[in-house]
């Protein structure tokens, strides 16, 4: 291609970013364009299938036959989000076994809340409550996002999530409002998830590396700081409706701001776990491992039954 031809569709691929219009997979996109979107979209279906993993650690306690119902089905939503982000990744160029790889191997990321455990029932309204509500927070802003597969898969991931986040909120509720122990094991769940969920929006806009082109391309909408703050801007006065009370001591409304100010993130923390060593990063990684080696005959067996149709087909 001459460098003419270059230009050209380069100022069209810049055309449609500013009238938002959506890329679609057959169009041109310059090269950083696509490996960007397959980093955060494949980062993204990674969150969600090892995201099943530390609730999936309590469907055989659920308290009662109606929970264990709400999660099963909840777990069941978080692996079907997965897949539409597969396919939506798959139309860059890529394969799902390279995808796959590419998480086995360390060399995608995932959402840092995942490396946290599931210590209490808890712990399972914590993360609909609080995981699923920054989820939506960050994922609404998406459906607008610029690339069309992308923005398709996340009408309907943010509805699903949007029920998941008021069943989490209303397993908080109810244990707030239960015996002292169950209110203390609210209280020690959202001890526990507030500072993770505050992280996964990730480093503050200063230090992040990817945000300021994925603004320009209209990959994000909204920058990690502004998405924090809307989260807790959103969540601190569901917490006060509760009764339960948001481990910050430097948390305080803004009268100026209209908004809260809150105390410093542990940022050594979150990059420990990013970087593979929170509590939870190696059981989660052998744990999908150990799915995929284990679902190897499944996957032939499938193979091997769409290869016998292609010879039918044939004769
Ligand atoms: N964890 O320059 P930035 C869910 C990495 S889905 C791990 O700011 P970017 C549903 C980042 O990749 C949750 N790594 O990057 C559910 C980059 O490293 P790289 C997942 C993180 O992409 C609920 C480096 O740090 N949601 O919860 C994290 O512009 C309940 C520098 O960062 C999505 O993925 C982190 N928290 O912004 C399931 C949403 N933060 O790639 C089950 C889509 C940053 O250069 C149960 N993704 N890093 O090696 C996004 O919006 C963005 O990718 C961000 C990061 C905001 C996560």
């Amino acid at each position: 291609m001459s460098e003419a031809e270059l230009k050209t569709l380069e100022t069209a691929f810049e055309q449609k970013i500013q009238d938002d219009v959506r890329i679609e997979p057959k169009d041109w996109m310059p090269e950083k364009y696509r490996k960007t979107h397959i980093r955060q979209i494949s980062q993204h279906a990674h969150s969600e299938i090892v995201g099943m993993l530390p609730e999936g650690n309590w469907i055989t306690r659920a308290p009662s036959l109606r929970r264990k119902v709400a999660l099963l089905a909840k777990v069941q939503d978080e692996a079907g989000h997965g897949l539409y982000l597969y396919s939506a990744c798959e139309t860059l160029g890529i394969s799902r076994d390279e995808l796959l790889e590419q998480l086995h191997k360390g060399t995608a990321k995932y959402s840092s809340i995942f490396n946290y455990p599931t210590l209490t029932w808890a712990d399972i309204g914590a993360i609909g409550w609080l995981v699923d509500g920054a989820a939506i927070i960050n994922q609404v802003p998406l459906m607008n996002t610029s690339y069309g597969p992308y923005a398709r898969a996340m009408v309907r991931v943010c509805k699903e999530e949007s029920f998941h986040q008021r069943q989490g909120f209303e397993i908080m509720m109810k244990l707030a409002k239960g015996t002292s122990e169950q209110k203390e094991m609210a209280q020690d769940a959202l001890n526990r998830w507030w500072w993770p969920s505050i992280m996964m929006f990730g480093p503050t806009d200063a230090e992040s590396i990817h945000t300021a082109q994925s603004m320009k391309w209209k990959l994000k909408r909204k920058t990690n700081d502004e998405l924090r703050q809307q989260f807790i801007d959103q969540t601190v006065p569901q917490a006060d409706l509760i009764g339960l009370s948001v481990p910050d001591a430097d948390l305080k409304w803004n009268e100026e701001r209209q908004s809260y100010d809150f105390g410093p993130i542990d940022w050594d923390e979150f990059w420990q776990v990013v970087k593979g060593h929170g509590p939870c990063n190696k059981q989660r990684i052998n744990t999908r491992v150990a799915a995929y080696e284990n679902g190897k005959w499944v996957r032939d067996g499938a193979m091997a039954h769409a290869a016998k149709k292609e010879v039918r087909k044939a004769v």
